[in-house]
């Protein structure tokens, strides 16, 4: 008897619904993360919608433990001032989800976005040159 499991998600990356993620544990800044998920044939992921947002959720629910208390994904405003995009596209940021009072830019300083790592998963905006955690997408 063979058993064939179509899989199609690149290596290391999980197939959720359709779309592939993957954590990265190493602790980038948010640019070195972005290399890195382009190394790894991906791009800093990109939330499109309530509905992928919905999906990342439930799929890092069971990883909170390791995730620290935030996780770079794909968003800056480092372009253009204000004006949040996705850093493969460039593409506006039509979906945002921010916990309460983000972003707040603290000190003058915080140009690129993350996932809280709390139950909702909300927005905050992050120093780029932080060390965290940070997750990939690819097709
Ligand atoms: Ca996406
Ligand atoms: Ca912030």
């Amino acid at each position: 008897m063979t058993i064939s499991v179509e899989c199609s998600c690149p290596s290391g990356y999980d197939d959720v619904g359709g779309s592939c993620y993957a954590v990265l544990y190493d602790g980038f800044t948010w640019p070195e993360a972005k290399t890195m998920c382009e190394t790894l044939g991906g791009y800093l992921l990109e939330i499109n919608d309530g509905s992928e947002h919905g999906s990342i959720k439930t799929w890092l629910a069971p990883k909170r433990s390791s995730l620290g208390s935030y996780v770079y994904i794909g968003g800056t405003n480092v372009l253009v001032t204000g004006q949040w995009m996705f850093p493969n596209t460039f593409n506006t940021m039509n979906y945002t989800n921010w916990a309460p009072g983000q972003p707040d830019n603290a000190d003058s300083h915080e140009h690129c976005l993350s996932l809280v790592n709390e139950a909702t998963f909300a927005y905050n905006d992050l120093p780029c040159t932080r060390r965290e955690n940070s997750i990939c997408e690819t097709e």
